[in-house]
């Protein structure tokens, strides 16, 4: 044949293959929805049934082989679109481009042996994590009573829980924060083995390790430098109140602590990550009317179904769409009393555009009506996006869906609102709105430093900089640096106190609940503005406005079709994660709490030296490694 005759074939062949590929495309991606329905269908009813009965050994296996399963298929899935489609350079719109694109890409390339390995190491930890106990406290005897039988031992939840938020002893919180922690030196192994199991899977996915896969999740270059600029931002805030907390410690436990950075056990948390129960003993105005309603919601006999309820009629408000039938059917809103289950609040996609349930055991008090309008917001994301193409049916990052039902619940928690629903009758006062911002600080505040290192823990343990013998030296170190706290007695060489904490051990991210604490403040203000509240952003509540809801689900049901970004920009109207939404909003108890710091004459921060940003504006002297 002729050249030109052999070019202009080839250039018919080029052209057919292109309007082939096209509808080849459509093809493609229409059986990828359907068929990954059912295997993600399949695959959460295993992993849901072994989180609701942990008794039940033949559970496990299930759920190992399912997570195979659907590893098989996903894997088959990116071959074929590679083969297919090899580097999409062909395809031009966007949206089928980034579908292929997230096709092609899977995140842990393991073996079936492999998976069914690491689903099995994670399903043991979390067994572990939620079927030990240990021997009550004897207020008696003022130590541990290993007499009682089995069954009256305390579990993570709710026993140790309770102890941990309500105890005021120094010695019993002492020895139930450290019994826990050497329950979890019993997953130190599995642990290790997981990291690399996990490691090699995330490199047979052409990541450099799995930290590098968790971080790509949220598709922004230098993501760590990212997040490291918004920590140093609100990282002042955090020392105010750092400071304010430890000099009401030191005067709840004369003489029990000199360190300049504070015990982890006596910040009513199991891992001092919210300090919200210490509320009893440092609001500000105490003679005040509280703006804690767990008393009002004992009193008007509220049940945890009563909560769902009133979070779903807040949902509704605002037009968005309710819970629906499978939800209040098999959902699990109680601790079950004849089976261990994995107690930790969950929301679950069964992907299937129907099947959405929480999981929770719930109690009666404010925390948990809070916890409870976060789980609905995972449940309002998945139905929103429900509609989109599979591979777009996530958040706009993992960081946006952990901040849909905390924006709610900032609206539902301001003294406005609850006076409305009838949990609060109270006239607003400048002292109760230091109350009121003081307990929303010791949730939100306290949780920046935590939010932000578990995962820098984590990064460092899967690039190596941290291996299994450094694991709590490395841990103290950031929770030292960040948090500005320390253990209450040496840690043997052998424990593993990061492993204490159930998103390290059951492999869920952590970053993202950082990156949440951010942008709900940004989501809440520009909901604020669209309801036309123009008091003080604290005091907003956008009960009842269409317009803000009409803003929040057009964002909503964007789910990941675009970079995160666009969904920042849909409801913002800019595209950055900015910490100037949650400046604004502490800025009168910021103000206040620096007021009395300065008063009391006390110093700031605690063994690690500050970069200088972060001093220069500080106006009292920086703490040395023990206490003046
Ligand atoms: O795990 C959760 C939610 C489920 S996604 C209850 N949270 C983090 C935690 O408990 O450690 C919400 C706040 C932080
Ligand atoms: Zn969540």
């Amino acid at each position: 044949m002729e050249r030109h005759t052999l070019a202009s074939l080839a250039l018919i062949t080029i052209l057919v293959s292109l309007v082939g590929a096209q509808s080849n495309v459509d093809d493609f991606l229409a059986n990828y929805s359907t068929s990954g329905e059912q295997q993600y269908y399949a695959d959460t009813v295993a992993n849901w049934n072994v989180a609701v009965n942990l008794d039940d050994d033949s559970l496990p296996g299930l759920a190992a082989q399912a997570d195979a399963d659907l590893a098989e298929w996903e894997q088959m899935m990116a071959a074929q679109a590679t083969a297919q489609f090899g580097d999409l350079s062909s395809i031009n719109d966007t949206s089928k481009k980034r579908q292929l694109k997230m096709i092609q890409t899977v995140g842990l390339n393991l073996t079936s042996t492999d998976t069914i390995l690491l689903s099995t190491l994670i399903i043991n930890m979390t067994t572990v994590f939620n079927t030990n106990r240990i021997c009550p406290w004897s207020n008696l005897t003022r130590e541990p009573n290993c007499s009682m039988p089995f069954q009256k031992w305390w579990r993570i939840d709710p026993e140790m829980f309770d102890r941990m938020s309500h105890s005021r002893d120094y010695d019993e919180l002492a020895y139930v924060w450290t019994a826990w922690r050497n329950i979890s030196a019993l997953n130190k192994e599995y642990f290790e083995q997981y990291v690399d199991l996990s490691n090699k899977g995330a490199r047979q996915g052409g990541f450099k390790d799995t930290g590098d896969y968790w971080r790509s999740l949220f598709e922004s270059e230098d993501f760590k430098n990212l997040m490291d600029q918004t920590f140093q931002e609100i990282l002042p805030l955090y020392e105010e109140l750092h400071t304010y907390i430890r000099r009401k410690l030191l005067a709840q436990y004369p003489g029990r602590f000199k360190t300049s950075a504070i015990p982890a056990h006596i910040l009513g948390n199991m891992w001092a990550q919210e300090w919200t129960d210490l509320g009893d003993f440092t609001t500000p105005f105490p003679d005040i009317a509280t703006v804690d309603v767990t008393a009002e919601m004992l009193a008007q006999n509220y049940t945890p179904l009563k909560m769902f309820h009133v979070a779903d009629d807040f949902y509704q408000s605002l037009g968005l769409i309710k819970m629906n039938d499978g939800f209040w059917n098999n959902s699990i809103i109680e601790q079950p009393e004849n089976r261990s289950i994995v107690c930790h609040a969950s929301a679950w996609d069964f992907v299937n555009g129907q099947d959405f349930r929480v999981k929770m055991c719930t109690k009666v008090n404010m925390a948990d009506l809070v916890t409870i309008h976060h789980e609905m917001g995972h449940i309002e994301y998945y139905m929103q996006y429900a509609k989109q193409p599979l591979p777009f049916r996530n958040g706009a990052n993992p960081g946006f869906h952990e901040a849909i039902g905390d924006t709610m619940a900032l609206s539902v928690v301001t003294p406005q609102h609850l006076q409305k629903i009838g949990l609060l009758n109270s006239t607003s006062s400048n002292e109760q709105d230091i109350n009121f911002l003081f307990k929303q600080a010791l949730g939100k505040v306290a949780f920046l430093p935590f939010g932000y290192l578990i995962d820098v823990w984590r990064w460092s343990v899967f690039d190596g900089t941290y291996n299994s013998s450094t694991y709590n030296t490395g841990w103290w170190d950031l929770r030292t640096k960040y948090q500005g706290i320390v253990p209450p007695n040496d840690r043997p060489v052998d424990a593993f106190d990061a492993g204490s904490k159930s998103h390290v051990i059951d492999s869920t991210p952590y970053i993202s609940y950082f990156f949440s604490e951010i942008a709900q403040f940004q989501f809440y203000e520009a909901m604020c503005k669209a309801a036309n509240q123009t008091d003080a952003l604290y005091k907003c509540d956008f009960y009842q406005s269409k317009a803000a809801g009409d803003l929040f689900s057009g964002m909503l049901q964007l789910g990941n079709s675009q970079p995160w970004p666009q969904a920042m920009q849909k409801i913002t109207g800019q595209q950055n994660l900015d910490a100037s939404a949650i400046s604004e909003y502490f800025k009168p108890l910021r103000d206040w709490l620096r007021n009395e710091n300065v008063k009391a004459g006390d110093c700031y921060g605690w063994d690690y030296t500050w970069p200088d940003a972060v001093t220069k504006n500080l106006n009292t002297p920086r703490c040395g490694s023990t206490l003046a």
